[in-house]
């Protein structure tokens, strides 16, 4: 599958530093910050530096080191989070929209951790 990356792309925008962001935790590879919108308490974005467009890109294409910075990026700011509002161990919820079908508005791979409440059965 080829992947298109727009490099217009507001999380684009954002990892050029063009537009301000509430980090939470950064890394060689990634970056988490608060989403604008938050859909719980704690309602974070983490995203590879790299020009990836769906988590199945990223998968297919980034390095392996990209990759385990992530996910170890990502247990850290479920850490962070946990330990600074909310007493760990509450549990989250990981989300990631890909494409039309996923309802994905911003075409540069992330993944939403949502926590803080009990976010439901489900989401959509
Ligand atoms: P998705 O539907 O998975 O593509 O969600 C995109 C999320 O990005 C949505 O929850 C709102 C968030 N978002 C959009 N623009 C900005 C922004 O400029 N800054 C931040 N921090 N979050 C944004």
């Amino acid at each position: 599958m080829a992947y298109v990356y727009d490099t217009t792309n507001i999380f684009a925008r954002i990892l050029r530093g063009e537009i301000p962001n509430r980090t939470v935790l950064e890394t060689e590879h990634t970056l988490a910050f608060r989403d604008i919108a938050p859909k719980a308490p704690d309602h974070v974005l983490v995203i590879p530096k790299g020009p990836y467009v769906t988590y199945d890109h990223f998968c297919a294409e980034a390095s392996e080191a990209e990759i385990v910075d992530f996910t170890r990026a990502v247990a850290a700011v479920v850490n962070l989070i946990g330990a600074e509002a909310h007493g760990a161990g509450k549990g989250f919820r990981a989300i990631t929209n890909a494409g039309e079908n996923g309802v994905q508005e911003v075409p540069h791979f992330h993944l939403h951790i949502l926590a803080g409440r009990c976010i439901g059965p489900m989401i959509c």
